[in-house]
Parts: C-alpha cells; sequence; structure tokens
C-alpha cells in the first residue's frame, strides 16, 4: 500500500469527495496530534508519575484517573483555538465547555471519551480515546448542552484512537473506515487499513460474564446458545474475549469479526456506555465498515439523546449476528 498520511486522506475526502470541508479537515488533524501526545504520555507510565487516581470523581461519580484528566486537558487546550469548534463535551466534564472569546467560534461540537478504558491503566492494557464530530445546530451562538442532544445519524465524523502496541486510530468521515498507525519516528499517522469491513459472521462474542444473572431473556438465549457451541443451535463452537477497554474490543471485532455486548441488564437498568461519546462513534464506525450497532430493539444511531451524559445498551460488531440478537429481543416481547 502506499503510503498515505492522514492530511493527505482527509484532503482528499474534501478536494475529491467534497465530504470534508477545512474546518472538519483541521478538526480531525487537531484531535490526532491531541492522541498522539496522549499516547506518548501513556507510554512513559509510572516514569512519569501519571498512573493511579487524580483524587476526585467525575459526574458519573467514578474516580478519574490522572491520566482521564491529563487526556481531557490535552484535549481541550488543542482544540480551543483553532476557530473550527463552537463547542466541546468531555465524559470527565459535567457541563459543556465554550470556545474562550478571545478565539474564534466554528460550526462543530466535539464530544469525545478522553481515556477509554481507565481502570485497565494501572496494570498495562490497551486504552483509547473516542470522538464524535457534530454540527452545531443554526443560530445557536452559546451551545449548552441542548445543542449536542443529537441523534447519533447526525455524526459528520467519529473515530478512536487505541494505546495498545501500536497506536492506531480509526476514522470515519461518512466514506467507510479507514484506519492508521503512529509512525513515532516521523510522529505521522499513516494509512494502514484503507478500507475496513467487518465479516458479517464470527464465531466470537465480548461480554463481561459476570453480569449473567442480570441479563435479560433475549441476551441469556444468545450467550447459552453461544456457549453450547456445535453441541447447540448454533451448530459451532464459539470463542469469547473481553479487554474491558471498549476501543480494544471494537478494534478487535473490526480486524476480524466478532459482536460486542454490553446490554441493558437488571444490574445497568440504562446500560453501561454512554451514548454519545461511546456508542454513538463506535456505531457509526461500525455501520460505515459493514456491521450492524443496536442498543436490543433499536438501531443506535437512531435513538434521540435526552441527556449529555445519559447511557445505552450496546450490541454492536458482524452484521449477521447483530441481526440474530436483534431477533431475539423482537421475539422476547
Ligand atoms: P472504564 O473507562 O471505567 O475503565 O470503563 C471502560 C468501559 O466504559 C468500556 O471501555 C468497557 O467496555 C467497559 O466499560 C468495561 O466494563 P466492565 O468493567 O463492567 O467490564
Amino acid at each position: 500500500m502506499r503510503r498515505v498520511s492522514l492530511t493527505q486522506y482527509l484532503v482528499e475526502q474534501q478536494r475529491k469527495q467534497g465530504i470534508v470541508s477545512a474546518e472538519l479537515r483541521l478538526l480531525i488533524e487537531v484531535v490526532a496530534r491531541a492522541c498522539k501526545s496522549i499516547s506518548n504520555a501513556i507510554s512513559k507510565g509510572a516514569l512519569a508519575g501519571v498512573l493511579g487516581g487524580a483524587g476526585s470523581d467525575n459526574i458519573q461519580g467514578e474516580a478519574q484517573k490522572k491520566l482521564d484528566v491529563i487526556a481531557n486537558d490535552v484535549l481541550v487546550e488543542a482544540n480551543e483555538w483553532g476557530g473550527h469548534l463552537a463547542a466541546m463535551a468531555s465524559e470527565e466534564m459535567d457541563l459543556p465547555l465554550s470556545i474562550p472569546n478571545r478565539y474564534p467560534k466554528g460550526e462543530y461540537l466535539l464530544v469525545y471519551d478522553p481515556l477509554d478504558g481507565s481502570s485497565n491503566i494501572d496494570v498495562n492494557v490497551s486504552v483509547g480515546t473516542i470522538f464524535s464530530v457534530l454540527r452545531c445546530p443554526e443560530g445557536v451562538v452559546e451551545p449548552d448542552e441542548k445543542a449536542f442532544l443529537q441523534a447519533g445519524s447526525k455524526q459528520v465524523a467519529a473515530g478512536f484512537a487505541v494505546y495498545g502496541p501500536a497506536t492506531i486510530l480509526v476514522l470515519t468521515v461518512g466514506n467507510g473506515t479507514v484506519g492508521f498507525t503512529l509512525d513515532r519516528e516521523m510522529g505521522s499517522w499513516i494509512m494502514t487499513e484503507e478500507k475496513i469491513e467487518i465479516p458479517v459472521d464470527t464465531k466470537e462474542f465480548a461480554i463481561n460474564m459476570s453480569n449473567a444473572r442480570n441479563w435479560t431473556p433475549p441476551i441469556k438465549r444468545y450467550i447459552d446458545e453461544c456457549i453450547a457451541g456445535s453441541t447447540g443451535p448454533r451448530g459451532k463452537d464459539f470463542n469469547m474475549r473481553w479487554v474491558a477497554s471498549m476501543v480494544a474490543d471494537v478494534y478487535r471485532i473490526l480486524s476480524r469479526g466478532g459482536v460486542f455486548m454490553y446490554p441493558v441488564d437488571a444490574k445497568h437498568t440504562g446500560g453501561r456506555l454512554r451514548l454519545l461519546y461511546e456508542a454513538n462513534p463506535m456505531a457509526f464506525i461500525v455501520e460505515q465498515a459493514g456491521g450492524a450497532a443496536i442498543n436490543g430493539p433499536q438501531r443506535i444511531m437512531d435513538v434521540q439523546p435526552e441527556k449529555l451524559h445519559q447511557r445505552q445498551g450496546v450490541i454492536l460488531g458482524s452484521k449477521n449476528e447483530v441481526e440474530l440478537v436483534g431477533r431475539y429481543y423482537s421475539e422476547s416481547k
């Protein structure tokens, strides 16, 4: 494959396809540069004194890691001066952050999870950054929480970085899903997956099995059949993976297929994952790669958000497998 940089890809999307505006191109490049800085901070680990708790909680009431706060600050500082954003929102900030008056405002809204999987950071397991880009509603000068409450189908771009053995950026601007790998020597994002396509079938599922007693009947039916394997109705054996970093699980599914599940259950009555900055961006990326993403009864990107930090059930990945789970939900009504 010829070495295509992220910048070159975005310029081509702007020039050839008219899909990406100059402002959106700048936004994505700024976020990608921030992900390089976050990757660099993470790779130093204990040597940089960035591990462990920050001594504060986020709006979810979850103890923040030092790197949660560092990653959030990196993204805020990277994005506030460029003139491409009207506001930004984050898992780590209770309310949206307006662009300071000393900077021009742009037409986009950025909403992100600066460090997904942070409970894994202290044990050196892959973590990542997830982001979603929306247009600021017409005529809204000071975007508040309401401006962000748009269905996932309104996203103009979505992406995530996974800080693993390699640092990888997965991106969609609505024209397929593309993968870039960080060339640390050059400091460049180089395209390594031109058009990611998720296999429509799979033999691998990802779910936190410790929640089994809380599952609803459709999920229990589906997982029981996977575990029954070749002796059961599926007629084939399944494997299980659970990294507990959504970015790592989703990247594996983009690479070789699978189904990721964090469904609504008796303990997580609204789901565990957040709609605006985890479920929606991942749903956009997965659908653009030929997969499917539902909350059980409904396509995730059709859900009308009511709260900035609202949670959502998530079942996403190989199209045929997700559709089977969806059928089990409709049959259980
Ligand atoms: P943290 O960011 O608190 O580690 O949560 C990660 C996450 O939001 C998502 O990345 C994982 O898929 C999921 O939660 C793991 O949840 P469990 O810890 O309940 O398995």
